[in-house]
């Protein structure tokens, strides 16, 4: 039977930070509980190959106050762990009413042309499940995934016991003009 022990999940082999820099735009996710980006979310993965440290920008939409909607301007900095594909990831909001945290950042697989699928588990069950998760599938395009790259990424959302809890992420635009 299929094992939902986050520690069992397979993650990606010999991640190649260099590789994977640059735009990633979200195509689908996993909300997490509580506050969250909506849309037109796009991710941009900068390597310093000085200090050899791995950060990014997240935009995406949000809403605040019930109503209002802005552009969130996130930033990521990325601590290594023992595993390549494993970070934690420390991050904020431009502004200071946007959300901060600490999150594990989990890069599932990559083709670092086409697709990756990130996972995160916030907080786990005792019997080693999760119990608050978000995840990402990213593309390097606008325009989605190729059809082989979709089947990949459905067996890897299995893996992660998260088939059918996605939704996809629309982009029109909305953070590309500055606010
Ligand atoms: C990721 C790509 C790599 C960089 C970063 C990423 C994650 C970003 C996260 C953003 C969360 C934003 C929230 C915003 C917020 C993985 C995409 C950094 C996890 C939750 C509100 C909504 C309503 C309100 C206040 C704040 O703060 N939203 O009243």
């Amino acid at each position: 039977d299929r094992d939902c022990r986050v520690d069992t999940f397979e993650v990606m082999k010999d991640f190649n930070k260099e590789r994977y820099a640059g735009v990633w735009y979200a195509v689908a996710k996993k909300d997490p509980d509580g506050l969250f980006l909506l849309d037109n979310i796009v991710a941009n993965f900068k390597y310093d190959p000085n200090d050899k440290k791995m950060t990014a920008t997240a935009k995406g939409r949000v809403r605040i106050l019930e109503k209002l909607e802005l552009c969130a301007n996130m930033v990521g900095t990325f601590i290594e762990t023992k595993n390549p594909a494993k970070y934690k990831m420390k991050y904020h909001g431009a502004l200071a009413i946007l959300e901060r945290g600490l999150d594990d950042h989990w890069i599932v697989d990559t083709d670092y042309t086409t697709y990756a699928i990130t996972y995160a588990c916030r907080r786990r069950n005792f019997d080693g499940t999760c119990d608050d998760s978000y995840s990402f599938v990213f593309s390097r395009s606008k325009d989605g995934l190729p059809l082989d790259a979709q089947r990949i990424v459905r067996k890897r959302q299995e893996q992660l016991c998260l088939e059918r809890k996605y939704r996809s992420v629309p982009h029109n635009g909305y953070c590309e003009t500055e606010q």
